[in-house]
């Protein structure tokens, strides 16, 4: 996407996650939106280029986190566990890491955060529904409800700081989808950045959730109620369906990383308990199992 048309909106802006598959994707398109971009990660960065500071920090050390968000304008977090991992491990850098940056904004006043969460966070809604953004949260294990607890961070720290967040859902943002799921889930790196742009910089957000998807035929999810942030995908996962079609045998309905938006991550997790391959089977049965 070009941005060469862009106007610079921030002085300083806040990368966290820099060194990641995102972060080094954000990394080269922020730097037109802002005079100074601080890139941060636990990961080494590199040098860093004309217009930017880098800075390695661990998210779960507190006074490196209030000292990164010094004198900056907004922050795209994306820094944190990325997958299904040990709870020892989501702890520091997604619960502890996430609310660092939270409260390092109260103390430093930064007003706007967009966070990268995850489809995870509804993992387990199934693929035969389509669901709102915002829709309820029904994590499909320890990485998703890592997620879904810096949402309600993000909503705490609205409601009591008016600290504004957009919360991206994110689907699969990879160069292209690699699989059947994907055509459902999959974000261009040039929709990425179209949605990270419109969190920074939509007048009102409050603390809104948006699916972070392409404009895919097939998706699960309804971006509907989060059309305040005037968020327009201009990609399509539909040119990719023919070749993926063509090597993937079709959806197996007995396989519960078929028929529940988190694919795989369903299956994995604290104790890999699954749910039976029956129950993903009866929509009914899997019902009655939420009014519990
Ligand atoms: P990634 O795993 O490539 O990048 C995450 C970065 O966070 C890594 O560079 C890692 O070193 C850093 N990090 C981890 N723990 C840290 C800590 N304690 N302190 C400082 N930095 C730490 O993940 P990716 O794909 O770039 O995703 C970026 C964000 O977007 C993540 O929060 C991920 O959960 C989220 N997301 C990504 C999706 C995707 O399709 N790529 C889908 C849904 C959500
Ligand atoms: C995520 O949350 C992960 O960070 C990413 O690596 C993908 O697995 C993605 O979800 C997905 O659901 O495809």
């Amino acid at each position: 996407m070009s941005s060469s048309l862009v106007t610079r909106r921030f002085r300083r802006l806040l990368l966290t996650g820099a060194a990641g598959g995102l972060g080094r994707e954000l990394r080269g398109r922020l730097r037109a939106h802002c005079d100074v971009l601080r890139v941060s990660d636990i990961a080494p960065l590199g040098d860093a280029a004309a217009g930017e500071e880098a800075v390695v920090a661990d998210l779960a050390d507190a006074g490196a986190v209030f000292a990164l968000l010094e004198g900056v304008d907004a922050v795209v977090h994306l820094g944190g566990v990325s997958t299904e991992q040990p709870w020892e491990a989501i702890l520091p850098a997604n619960i502890v890491g996430t609310y660092n940056v939270y409260e390092a904004a109260r103390r430093q006043g930064v007003r706007r955060i967009v966070y990268a969460s995850s489809n995870h966070v509804t993992g387990f809604h199934r693929q035969d529904e389509v669901i709102p953004a915002g829709a309820p949260a029904k994590p499909d294990g320890l990485y998703g409800l890592s997620k879904a607890f810096g949402e309600d961070l993000a909503q705490l720290f609205f409601d009591r700081h008016g600290v504004e967040t957009v919360s991206l859902r994110i689907g699969s943002s990879f160069p292209e989808p690699a699989n059947r799921r994907m055509l459902a889930t999959w974000l261009s790196y040039d929709d990425l950045e179209r949605l990270v742009l419109a969190g920074l910089t939509a007048p009102v957000v409050g603390h809104s959730i948006v699916y972070g998807v392409s404009a895919n035929p097939r998706t699960w999810w309804d971006n509907g109620p989060a059309r305040h942030l005037g968020y327009v995908p201009r990609d399509s996962s539909e040119r990719f369906a023919a070749a993926i079609e063509a090597r993937e045998a079709p959806a197996d309905l007995s396989d519960p990383a078929q028929v529940f938006q988190g694919g795989g991550f369903v299956l994995q997790g604290p104790g890999k308990s699954a749910p039976g391959r029956s129950e993903a089977l009866a929509p009914e049965r899997a019902a009655r199992r939420d009014d519990r």
